[in-house]
């Protein structure tokens, strides 16, 4: 395989969901599967129930594309919408142009962070060196689970393809979700690998298939080659990650001299398909914060009436962050910013840790009466610090995957 007979190999995983606000919508509305789905439009895209006169029978109706009006963005499509060219960050207004029957839903981030907590916490029963890159994708580091199973380091491999399995199977059991994994000896190639078979794919990309799998690929693919460094590297002539391996002496000297040394280096070993960065595993959180800027400036005591169903719901959505990410708060505090954009904070540290939302919006209210309120506000926050897990911990976990057979 790759080095000295007997040394175990890293292996790196790369986990991404796939279309995955869309997906998780299609979880609720399992009549769309097959269809060209957009997620992205606001309250006025929630599906309607209308009941047939005649005979009674509900059915939903949804919202088409080109029935949309307004400035909103894609945040993602089903792969059947995708076939239309319909893309993440498109205007909704454009791909209703190129669409106009797919159908749009509303963005429910609520339920995806739950997804993405769910799916997460599956993977970590399985392997619990996790990197968190957002709401839908993971670096998984699987080395030591891999030598845990294994005597001999040629089944290293076999084994990680194995744990590949496994752990899709532990995200479709926790969320009904699909996701793709790339299996590689480092993050930067597991990223690739974990594209190279979307959707629902499971792709080995080992030393050895790094000719023949990554170097075809355009060098953009790499992450590190941003648009502008693609365009100079295509002036340079150097279109695939390939070209950037083989560089010869007057192509290094060409690469140092537009983009440094240091980038030029880092460009070569990348694209030869070397990358000791580490799966960095989460922290604790330091603080858990919620905070809102206004429409429009309001008053304190004219406008009490529109602020204080934001102030409640302020602390109502923290004390949910809080009992989901499993932890209770001895300090708990607030912050202001005001029209002539001074921002005030206040503390208060309390005897016994909360998570609840009428014991910390009591804490915060004690907080805001230490303020000079006479000036107009622009922004409220409310933030949690002193953290301390609660007893049963935090987030929904799944049930275990079936034992490991490698
Ligand atoms: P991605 O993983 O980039 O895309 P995806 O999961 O929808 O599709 P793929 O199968 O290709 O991985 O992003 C994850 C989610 O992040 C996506 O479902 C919606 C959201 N998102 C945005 O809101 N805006 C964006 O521009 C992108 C790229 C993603
Ligand atoms: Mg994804
Ligand atoms: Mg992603």
């Amino acid at each position: 395989m790759d080095g000295p007979a007997g040394a175990l190999p890293r292996i790196v995983a790369h986990l991404d969901m796939d279309a995955f606000y869309a997906s998780v919508e299609l979880l609720r509305y399992p009549d769309l599967a097959g269809e060209a789905v957009v997620i992205g439009g606001g309250s006025s895209a929630v599906p309607q129930v209308v009941v047939d006169p005649e005979t009674g029978v509900e059915r939903r109706v949804y919202k088409r594309l080109g029935d949309y009006a307004g400035r909103g963005v894609i945040t993602t499509a089903t792969y059947e919408a995708r076939e239309f060219g319909l893309r993440s960050a498109m205007p909704m207004m454009k791909a209703a142009k190129l669409a106009p029957q797919a159908i749009l839903l509303p963005t429910d981030f609520d339920t995806y962070r739950s997804m993405s907590r769910r799916f997460k916490a599956a993977v970590r029963e399985i392997a619990p060196l996790v990197e968190d890159r957002g709401i839908d994708e993971i670096y998984i580091e699987l080395t030591p689970v891999v030598a845990a199973r294994i005597d001999d380091p040629a089944d290293a491999w076999w084994c990680a393809r194995e744990l590949g399995e496994e752990l899709r199977a532990a995200v479709r059991a926790a969320t009904g979700l699909s996701c793709s994994i790339g299996l590689a000896p480092n993050k930067l190639v597991a990223k690739i690998a974990s594209e190279l078979d979307k959707p629902d794919g499971l792709t080995l990309v080992t030393p050895a298939d790094i000719e023949s799998r990554i170097w075809p690929l355009p060098v953009r693919r790499l992450n590190g080659v941003g648009p502008k460094a693609d365009a100079k590297l295509a002036e340079l002539g150097v279109r695939f990650i390939g070209d950037a391996a083989n560089a010869d002496d007057a192509l290094r000297a060409a690469l140092v001299a537009r983009f440094g040394a240091r980038y030029a280096a880092w460009l070569q070993s990348a694209a030869r398909g070397i990358d000791s960065r580490p799966v960095v595993t989460e922290s604790e959180p330091v603080s858990i914060s919620r905070e809102t800027t206004f429409e429009r400036d309001l008053h304190a005591v004219r406008d009490r009436a529109l602020l204080t169903p934001i102030f409640t719901s302020l602390c109502e959505h923290l004390a949910g962050d809080l009992q989901r990410k499993g932890y209770r708060s001895r300090t708990i505090g607030i912050k202001l910013r005001f029209d002539d954009f001074r921002i005030v904070t206040r503390v208060r540290t309390i005897e016994e840790a909360v998570d609840d939302a009428h014991r910390i919006r009591g804490v915060a209210a004690g907080c805001l009466k230490t303020v000079d309120l006479s000036r107009r506000i622009r922004l409220l926050g409310v933030r949690a610090a002193s953290l301390v897990p609660s007893r049963n911990g935090g987030s929904p976990l799944s049930r275990r995957a079936g034992e490991g057979t490698c």
